[in-house]
């Protein structure tokens, strides 16, 4: 086996390549995931391949070791920034896409929660999407989502909890936005590992979105939806 300093990415196939980068991912070694990603890139890999198939199934794994106790906070504090060096060189090619603009987003991780990299997923493929997203970054507390409400008066109010202790804020937002009476001004899809539809429907969202893909097809599916009834009204006027 040749020293892992002397590896060159290059001289991998696809699959060896995918799978070097998910234990690159593991180990937390950024600068590999960057040259890995670029090197998938010129190989004709859309961004969005890159993404799931490489980084998110990566990070899965992780996250399996970390349940296990295998892995430990620093190792996947590492691990996660590894994965956000591959992001940043994926974000704007995912939102060159050239769509156009289909509506505002205000995403944001709700108070106590500090888990982003999924949120941001969420925020990148909505961007490629031609969705204008403003995001809030983590450990939200209500008065945030509001006064980004009132500031950007978006289409759709997203929001991320990675934590089972996390996810009951939603219904929190969510009841501050009824007990104000503009819970109907928005849109609200809710997203995260230990969530489902049954607690979406619970805390009072419109809908639960599995992952980023979803999410995206969700808010278009919604946002048509509410164009197509300001514009039945409109007409009935
Ligand atoms: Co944390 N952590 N973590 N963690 N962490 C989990 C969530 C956990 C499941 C790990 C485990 O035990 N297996 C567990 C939660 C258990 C539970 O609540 N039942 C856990 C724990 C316990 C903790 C700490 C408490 C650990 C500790 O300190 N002892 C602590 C809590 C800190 C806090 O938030 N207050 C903690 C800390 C951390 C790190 C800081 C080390 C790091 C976060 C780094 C970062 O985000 N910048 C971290 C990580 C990385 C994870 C795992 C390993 C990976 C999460 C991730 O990034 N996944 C995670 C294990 C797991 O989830 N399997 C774990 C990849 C990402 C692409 O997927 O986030 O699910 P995901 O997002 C998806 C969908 O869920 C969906 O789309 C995304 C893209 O497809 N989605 C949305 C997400 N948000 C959406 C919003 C939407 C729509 C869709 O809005 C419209």
């Amino acid at each position: 086996m040749p020293d892992m300093d002397d590896l060159d990415l290059r001289s991998l196939d696809d699959d060896d390549l995918n799978k070097q980068m998910q234990d690159d991912l593991y180990d937390g070694l950024k600068e590999e995931i960057e040259e890995g990603v670029n090197i998938f890139l010129e190989r004709g890999w859309t961004p969005y391949r890159i993404l799931t198939e490489v980084l998110v199934e990566g990070m899965r794994i992780v996250g399996i070791d970390f349940r296990d106790g295998i892995l430990f906070v620093p190792e996947v504090l590492l691990a996660a920034n590894a994965m956000k060096g591959g992001m940043v060189i994926l974000r704007p090619l995912l939102a060159e896409t050239g769509a156009e603009q289909v509506g505002k987003v205000v995403i944001g991780t709700v108070k106590g929660d500090i888990h982003d990299i999924g949120k941001n997923l969420v925020g990148m493929m909505m961007e490629g999407a031609g969705f204008e997203v403003f995001d809030l970054g983590i450990n939200n507390p209500v008065e945030n989502y509001l006064e980004a409400l009132e500031r950007h008066q978006p289409d759709i109010l997203g929001m991320s909890a990675l934590l089972t202790t996390t996810m009951p804020y939603m219904k929190v937002v969510i009841d501050t936005l009824k007990e104000k009476g503009i819970r109907d001004d928005y849109i609200v899809l809710v997203g995260g590992a230990p969530l489902n539809e049954a607690f979406a429907e619970a805390v009072g969202a419109d809908a639960y979105c599995r992952d980023a893909a979803v999410a995206v097809e969700t808010a278009k599916d919604f946002v048509a939806r509410r164009h197509n009834l300001r514009g039945k009204k409109a007409a009935a006027q």
